[in-house]
C-alpha cells in the first residue's frame, strides 16, 4: 500500500532525528522517495517554539493503516517524544499523511490528515517529490499550495 509520511522535528538535534526516523521506518516501510529537509517556521502553535525541521517521504508498506500508525509511536518514543501538550515542540513527529487514498476516522487516526490541506511544510515538501500527488477530498498538492501563497 502505498503510503505519504510528514515528518517533523524542533528539539534536540531535528536533522539527526528525522536521518534515525528515516531509517527506523524501514523496518516496515520500502521507502521510495525522501525529500530534501525544510527548515520552518512553527505553524498554528500556542507557545514560543524553535523552528521546525521537515520533511516527506513516499513508500510501500503491507501494514494495514493503524498497524503503521502504532509502528510510527513507538519510532516516536524510541527518539524520546514526550507528548506534554498537543502540538509542543517535540525531537519527533511522524505523520500519515495519505494511506493508498483511503478516507478513516477513528479515535487513533485519520486520514487522510485532516490538517494537511493548510501545510505548507507538509505540501512542498511533498510535492516536490511527487509533482502529480492528489490530497485525496481536498485535491491537487499544487493548487492547495498555490491558495497558501
Ligand atoms: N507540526 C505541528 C504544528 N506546527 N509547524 C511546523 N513548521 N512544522 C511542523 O511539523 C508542525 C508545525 C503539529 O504536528
Ligand atoms: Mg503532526
Ligand atoms: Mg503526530
Amino acid at each position: 500500500m502505498k503510503v505519504v509520511i510528514a515528518l517533523g522535528a524542533n528539539l534536540g538535534d531535528p536533522r539527526k532525528q528525522i536521518s534515525l526516523a528515516i531509517d527506523a521506518l524501514r523496518d516496515f516501510i520500502k521507502v521510495n522517495k525522501v525529500s530534501k529537509l525544510y527548515e520552518t517556521a512553527p505553524f498554528k502553535v500556542r507557545d514560543e517554539q524553535p523552528n521546525y525541521i521537515n520533511a516527506v517521504l513516499i513508500g510501500d508498506t503491507e501494514l494495514q493503516p493503524k498497524e503503521l500508525m502504532k509502528e510510527l509511536l513507538k519510532v516516536e518514543a524510541e527518539l524520546g517524544r514526550q507528548r506534554a501538550f498537543p502540538k509542543a515542540a517535540r525531537t519527533i513527529d511522524l505523520d500519515i499523511v495519505d494511506y493508498e487514498g483511503f478516507y478513516l476516522e477513528s479515535e487513533e487516526l485519520t486520514l487522510p490528515h485532516p490538517r494537511a490541506f493548510e501545510r505548507k511544510f507538509v505540501l512542498e515538501p511533498w510535492l516536490e517529490i511527487d509533482p502529480t500527488a492528489e490530497l485525496p477530498g481536498f485535491g491537487p498538492v499544487q493548487e492547495l499550495l498555490a491558495a497558501l501563497n
